[in-house]
């Protein structure tokens, strides 16, 4: 299982939901030094698992609030990542960015938040897809994705343009 044609993705059901979250605040987005978990060590934005039964918008809102200990609104859906790793297993993510939020991002025991500028976003410390769709998001680009990963090495993938996110209900385009 290397490429994305091993893989029968009609019946592909990952074996753990989850989410992501960019917060954005002028020219900046608000990233993190993840702590723990899947990815631990790496920067990205504040996310994790869906619990049994929450939809995923409410999974992202309570990872802000666990993590961060902000509260996030509007948010806006941006497309959805499905990642299949080589030793088995996979995690179906959906992604989220927003320009509201109310509270100062706080360091927990699972993230240091990183406000950063979007024309510095470190992707040599990210999750190697991460430099393909981010800029898609912060340009409003929504997308459809397929990564196959060998551990931290991304190995094959696919990028489908899913048209333009909703003008951002908090303020400007960035
Ligand atoms: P835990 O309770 O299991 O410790 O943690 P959790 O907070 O519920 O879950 P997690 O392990 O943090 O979930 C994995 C997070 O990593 C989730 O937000 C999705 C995200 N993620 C991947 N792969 C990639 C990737 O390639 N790029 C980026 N930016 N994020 C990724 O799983």
């Amino acid at each position: 299982m290397q490429r994305l044609s091993d893989i029968d993705w009609d019946s592909w059901k990952a074996r753990d939901p989850a989410t992501l979250v960019f917060v954005f605040r002028d020219d900046e987005v608000l990233l993190i030094n993840k702590k723990r978990g899947l990815g631990k060590g790496k920067v990205n934005g504040p996310g994790g698992k869906i619990d049994p039964g929450e939809s995923p918008e409410d999974s992202a809102i309570r990872e802000c609030r666990e993590e961060l200990h902000i509260e996030v609104d509007y948010l806006e859906f941006c497309g959805e990542h499905r990642f299949q790793f080589t030793d088995g297993y996979s995690i179906h993510v959906w992604v989220y960015r927003t320009r509201v939020f109310t509270g100062t991002p706080t360091e927990t025991d699972e993230a240091e938040p990183l406000w950063t500028p979007i024309d510095a976003i470190p992707f040599d410390q990210m999750w190697e897809d991460d430099r393909f769709w981010l800029p898609m998001l912060i340009r409003g680009e929504k997308f459809q994705t397929r990564w196959i990963f060998e551990g931290d090495r991304m190995v094959d993938y696919h990028i489908e343009p899913d048209g333009q996110t909703e003008s951002w209900a908090g303020g400007r385009n960035v």
